[in-house]
């Protein structure tokens, strides 16, 4: 059978037993989809988007500058109340250092060097204090690494970027050298995660971009090898055609558990491993061959199609029991739809140069995955009755899983059932994230119609007037809007940025000349020494043996570079809007990206490394000089509420615990503090504690693939020794205690 593009369709040929579309490596499974569930109008004045492009600048200037009035400094705001909280007791940059680059692409001036004399001045890693690694590199480091590369190679960030990496090193220390999943910055420390030491695999696989990066800039390559031998120790562990369980132990460097999933803590394993291919000039085809292979796992072990809509689907699975696919997804698995375009295309636009008739089967398979899943995720918005989506949704793939079901938990028609406790929004980037990607690769300006309805609905129900977006509680009913008083910093880091690139022109920061990190900050495609590819592309990069990459070396004066060394005083001049992101991209524009050859420019002096090699030296910050003061000072708790690619779930139930905070707000707004406190548990502890007979069923569901789980597989030791509901239960109680709860 044949689309009306002439193209094969595969669909009907495939078997769709047990809930699930078994498919081959290079097709999806189909249905007889032709166009979009809801066409929107094809053309609008290009005006227009100009002018949206500047509503969501002034969506980042009404947060910013109630940021800036309220929380200034402070690693989390709260717009409700007004306030801002640290993850460790002087913070660590996270709202400032997450939005440079957005201010920058924004073209922000003055905001840019308040932001940057903050990090001069007041940004200080030197603390006694733990930090989630993960989610410290994506935000923090990838967020300084970024900023100075859009900035003008500015060394003050990439002096912070440095000293943070370097205690960030101590995470690596365990016996596999996979990392823990935190870290003491002052003693530079590696910390078991609560999980009886576990760490989650999307956690220790999406540090590499960044990385990667810093050792390209310093020349010093021990960040490389602490996180490619990461990577490389995964390939050789078992996994399911490409599939990796979410957990891992860094101790015994074995998966723990059987669940797979591409939403918390599985996520941007998948991402980095395609990006990480890209980052180097594709240079590296082990990241290509481990992520082709997942990405036929996925088409063979998780896809569904929804009824009515005839949805496509990515599912949950337990590696013991593969036949058994779960429908539910969370929002944070609207990534891949964008990644999936992003490795059909290699970031090359579909356009005369690279026609879509010349892709290759798999190519056309994963573009067309990729176009059907950024739909799906659009309509879990359009679905709704607030045009906002929930955190996760469980797929309806036929009429008994709606029996029963309130109009609120199923909206009629709708492919998707939201159940109590999940109808949250945390103003997540990843739909925004993959119509921007498909955008940029088809120009099909219906990816941005989908996100001005997206946006819209954003200023509709989560704009504080006073300053601020904030998270909702539960976006199902629009009578019923009741705000979390958290704006995680994602929102200014990615889901802003992203809606920007959306509306705004081409040119800036070409898919083909740039990776964005899961975080969404922007680092430049590069080619490595040689060195560094001992061990995944001998004898390719190139030869040369500087300490320092060519980029700082063409850092924009000499006083930059005396910068280094010295005082700091200076106007770094950013890019106004996206004229200047080009002028940026121009800077990387020396770099010829996107084939095979090499990529930048020699242009070393040696004076010039010696200098700079010099003053990163002269960074080693004094321990002493707080010595006493950190002492004195009761450990802030670290409270990383994004359940991202990872902590997802103590995230979640860290929102709980956060709602007994705000059951005060709620007691303010009339809203059900104390009923929140529960919907914020995690999300599978909690579906044992739900009540009623929606939970009951799920209870049913989630037992099964527990139940699956538990069939341990003989020889799979570490399974053995400690089994997963095991690990779940303690995490409960720890984290729980943690709270004060117990
Ligand atoms: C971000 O911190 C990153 O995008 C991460 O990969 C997933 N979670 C949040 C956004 O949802």
């Amino acid at each position: 059978m044949e689309d009306e593009d002439g193209e094969d369709l595969v669909d009907e040929a495939i078997p769709q037993g047990n809930n699930r579309l078994h498919t081959q490596p290079d097709t999806i499974p189909g249905g007889t989809r032709t166009g979009p569930v809801s066409p929107l109008p094809p053309h609008v004045n290009p005006a227009i988007w100009e002018e949206r492009k500047n509503r969501v600048k002034a969506a980042f200037l009404h947060s910013w500058s109630a940021y800036k009035r309220d929380a200034w400094g402070k690693d989390e705001y709260h717009p409700i109340t007004k306030y801002g909280s640290n993850m460790i007791r002087k913070g660590q940059g996270f709202t400032i250092v997450d939005s440079l680059d957005t201010i920058l692409l924004m073209g922000l001036e003055a905001e840019f060097q308040e932001a940057k004399d903050w990090v001069r001045n007041e940004l200080d890693f030197d603390q006694d204090g733990e930090v989630n690694l993960f989610e410290t590199t994506i935000r923090v480091l990838g967020g300084l690494l970024s900023a100075y590369d859009q900035a003008g190679k500015d060394p003050v960030f990439l002096r912070k970027a440095v000293d943070l990496a370097d205690r960030l090193m101590g995470a690596f220390e365990t016996p596999t050298g996979i990392p823990y999943a935190s870290v003491h910055l002052r003693d530079r420390r590696g910390v078991p995660g609560h999980d009886r030491g576990i760490s989650s695999t999307a956690e220790v696989a999406s540090l590499q971009l960044e990385f990667k990066y810093l050792s390209y800039l310093t020349g010093d390559e021990k960040y490389w090898k602490a996180v490619e031998n990461v990577v490389l120790k995964i390939k050789e562990m078992d996994s399911l055609d490409g599939l990796v369980p979410i957990y891992i132990n860094p101790n015994t460097g074995h998966f723990q558990g059987g669940e797979i999933r591409l939403g918390s803590r599985g996520d941007s394993y998948y991402e980095y491993l395609i990006k990480q291919y890209l980052q180097t000039g594709k240079k590296e085809h082990v990241y290509k061959e481990m992520y082709d292979e997942a990405i036929a796992g996925v088409k063979k072990h998780l896809l569904g199609r929804t009824v009515p809509n005839n949805l496509l689907f990515v599912g949950e699975i337990s590696k013991y029991n593969p036949k058994n696919l779960s429908p539910k997804m969370d929002h944070l698995v609207c990534f891949l739809g964008g990644t999936l375009a992003l490795g059909s295309t290699n970031g090359h636009p579909i356009d005369s140069s690279q026609p879509r008739s010349r892709f290759s089967q798999l190519q056309e398979s994963d573009f067309k995955m990729g176009e059907e899943l950024t739909e799906s995720c659009y309509e879990m918005y359009r679905q709704t009755e607030t045009g906002l989506a929930a955190e996760i949704v469980y797929w309806v793939q036929n009429a008994d899983q709606i029996k029963g079901k309130t109009v609120q938990q199923h909206a009629p028609g709708s492919d998707f059932i939201i159940n109590d406790r999940d109808g949250h929004n945390w103003l997540r980037p990843e739909t925004v994230e993959s119509l921007f990607y498909l955008w940029r690769l088809t120009g099909d300006e219906k990816y941005r119609h989908w996100g001005w309805k997206i946006f819209e609905a954003i200023e509709k129900y989560s704009k504080v007037p006073t300053g601020g977006y904030s998270s909702i509680h539960d976006i199902r009913q629009a009578s019923n809007i009741n705000f979390s008083d958290k704006m995680e910093t994602f929102f200014l880091a990615e889901t802003l940025k992203y809606f920007y690139l959306l509306f705004g022109s081409n040119d800036v920061l070409p898919l083909d000349e740039y990776v964005f990190n899961t975080e969404a900050h922007p680092l430049p495609v590069f080619v490595p020494p040689t060195r560094f590819l001992a061990r995944t592309a001998p004898g390719v990069g190139e030869e040369r043996n500087g300490v320092m990459d060519e980029d700082v070396d063409v850092a924009p004066e000499d006083e930059d570079d005396a910068e280094v060394v010295g005082e700091e005083e200076d106007e770094t001049t950013i890019p106004q809007g996206d004229e200047d992101d080009e002028e940026g991209a121009q800077s990387e524009g020396e770099l010829e990206v996107g084939g095979d050859e090499a990529i930048g420019e020699e242009g070393e002096e040696d004076g010039e490394v010696d200098q700079v090699d010099q003053g990163l030296e002269d960074l080693a910050v004094d321990d002493s000089e707080e010595d006493g003061e950190g002492e004195e000072v009761a450990e802030v708790e670290v409270d990383y509420e994004d359940g991202s690619g990872a902590g997802e779930e103590e995230e979640e139930e860290e929102e709980g615990g956060e709602d007994e905070q705000d059951g005060e707000e709620g007691e303010q707004d009339g809203e059900e503090g104390e009923l929140d406190g529960e919907e914020g548990e995690g999300e599978e502890e909690e579906e044992e504690e739900e009540e009623g007979e929606e939970a009951e069923e799920e209870e049913e569901e989630e037992e099964e693939m527990d139940g699956e789980d538990d069939e341990i597989e003989p020889g799979d030791a570490d399974d053995a020794d400690v089994p997963e509901e095991a690990i779940e239960e303690d995490n409960v109680e720890e984290r729980d205690s943690d709270r004060g709860l117990l």
